[in-house]
């Protein structure tokens, strides 16, 4: 696979070129794209060095395969010019994840609707991405009618800007901020920009990309997004209150079978998942499950992910993977 990765310098990009390396992705050429500040520069990849080029260059390639990760304005641009020249782009910013006549996918639910006709696909908002993949197995079981979550979320999904505020903060020292507060020892409940309705794009995000994921409109989400002074992953706490009634330990089974879910559940030994200890890992980690005695048909968990891996790069190199495995590029 000729394969250009779009944003190769950014946080995502880095861990898309470390994800692609790990599975041992077919790449038989390798195009790092970025913006025209680091063209020149030199990325390396399974240990030999490549040229960032710009994103005319790559296009003139026509590389079988593009990982976006550089933005929702870029995408919006260059994602077409890419799919006219016969590239399927996946992407990981939110520009095409709510076009009706693009695929919003997370490979262990809802690949099977990708197309070889499919030329550009979403890759899901990171939290959404680590809930449903916990919501999946239980909505096919129980019926979900409404989920309440928040969520706790690590300022990588921010970007180096953040992580560099966060390290100003710690140090005393002054720096470019990206956020309106400080971060370090605090939590602003403030995910991407506000809109009309008084959430934020971050919350919607989860409440949208839920219906068309799952495929089911008549599914309610309410979401409050945090930001924390972590870098980890994000975590969520989420209830959900489903159609039926279930037993706890069938929920356990059900979470454990899915693939690419790891339940982490026991307080005899305070086991429970935790951002420090998810990083670095493609799994998503469910732990604090109990039902929620408040109401009838109802349940309490916890959801941790590394928001950069399942997140963001591993889902996304996970579609590139199903396309190539069926032929689908
Ligand atoms: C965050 N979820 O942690 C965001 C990062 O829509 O792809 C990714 C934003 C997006 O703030």
């Amino acid at each position: 696979m000729k394969i250009a990765v779009v944003g190769a310098t950014g946080m995502v990009g880095q861990v898309i070129l470390k994800v692609l390396e790990e599975r041992n992705f077919p790449v038989t050429e390798l195009y790092p794209v970025a913006s025209q500040k680091s063209v020149g520069n030199t990325i390396s990849f399974k240990d030999k060095s490549y040229k960032v080029i710009a994103l005319q260059d790559a296009v003139n390639l026509k590389p079988d395969l593009a990982l976006f990760s550089a933005g929702g304005d870029t995408s919006l641009e260059w994602a077409p010019k890419f799919a006219e020249v016969g590239t399927t782009v996946v992407d990981n910013s939110s520009a095409w994840r709510m076009d009706a006549t693009k695929k919003l996918v997370i490979p262990e639910i809802n690949a099977a609707e990708l197309t070889q006709t499919d030329k550009i696909i979403a890759n899901p908002n990171c939290s959404t991405i680590q809930m449903l993949m916990a919501l999946k197995p239980l909505h096919d079981a129980y019926g979900i009618k409404r989920v309440v979550v928040s969520t706790y979320q690590s300022i990588t999904g921010t970007g180096v800007k953040a992580v560099a505020q966060l390290e100003n903060e710690y140090k005393a020292e002054k720096g470019e901020m990206a956020y309106p507060y400080p971060i370090h020892r605090n939590a602003i409940p403030h995910c991407d920009v506000f809109m009309d309705n008084g959430y934020t794009k971050e919350e919607m995000k989860l409440v949208n990309e839920t219906k068309k994921i799952l495929g089911d409109e008549t599914i309610n989400v309410s979401a409050t997004a945090i930001r924390i002074p972590v870098v980890g992953g994000h975590s969520e706490s989420v209830n959900i209150e489903f159609n039926k009634d279930f037993e706890e330990s069938d929920v356990r089974k059900l979470l454990s079978e899915f693939p690419g879910v790891t339940v982490q559940d026991n307080p005899d030994v305070n086991s429970y998942p935790m951002p420090i200890y998810a990083e670095g890992k493609d799994d998503v980690f469910v732990g604090r499950i109990r039902r929620d005695y408040s109401q009838p048909n109802t349940l309490n968990m916890w959801i941790v992910a590394d928001n950069l891996r399942k997140g963001a790069a591993t889902n996304a190199v996970q579609i590139a993977e199903y396309l190539v495995e069926n032929k689908l590029v």
